[in-house]
């Protein structure tokens, strides 16, 4: 890693955790631009960011980790290629509950591929302690279905050790 600063972008659906995850690595106080949902609540979850997280984190070497969550929503997918800009890899974060989650998946994958061919991607499922339906085969299918390989975690983005080891898969990934 060199000695300047590196971006990761944070993918997915709207509740999957990518804000979750960045206030959970957060040195300093995030900037979030959470708004209420405009179709109403998801369950306990009743704000939704409407244009993106960020936050910058050291790395074990002093490096410095700008971390950006893109909004979740299609209506907002103008903004991937504009955040993704510059970026060394892209964690997609899945929720584990969700009945779509191999569609999600194949979605995400593919739109960040589109964007950047080359880019470092990592799928991390959270909320899998909450969803006794969930099945890691159909994300697998899902993942080779949009092309290449790439590894698949699950975690949960309330926890700082956790999401950091994510962070970590991602980064040594890339060399
Ligand atoms: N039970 C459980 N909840 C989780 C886990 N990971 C994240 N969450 C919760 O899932 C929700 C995710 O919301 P948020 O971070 O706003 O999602 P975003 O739309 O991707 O930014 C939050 O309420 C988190 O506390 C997990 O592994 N297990
Ligand atoms: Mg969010």
């Amino acid at each position: 890693m060199s000695s300047h600063s590196a971006k990761l972008v944070f993918a997915g659906p709207v509740g999957a955790g990518k804000t979750t995850a960045i206030r959970t690595l957060s040195d300093s106080a995030p900037v979030s631009t959470e708004m209420p949902m405009s179709e109403g609540p998801m369950g306990d979850k009743t704000t939704t960011t409407v244009a993106l997280d960020f936050s910058s984190v050291q790395l074990d070497d002093g490096t410095p980790l700008h971390l950006y969550g893109l909004p979740g929503q299609e209506h907002f997918s103008h903004m991937r290629p504009l955040v993704m800009e510059g970026a060394v890899g892209v964690l997609v974060i899945l929720p584990g509950d969700s009945p779509r989650i191999a569609e999600e998946c194949e979605h995400w994958v593919r739109s960040v591929r589109e964007i950047n061919a080359d880019m470092g991607l990592v799928v991390g499922i959270t909320r899998t302690d909450i969803s006794p339906g969930f099945r890691m085969g159909e994300v697998r299918h899902a993942v080779r279905r949009s092309g290449q390989p790439i590894p698949i975690f699950t975690f949960d983005a309330r926890s700082r050790e956790q999401t950091s080891h994510l962070i970590r898969a991602l980064l040594l990934s890339l060399v």
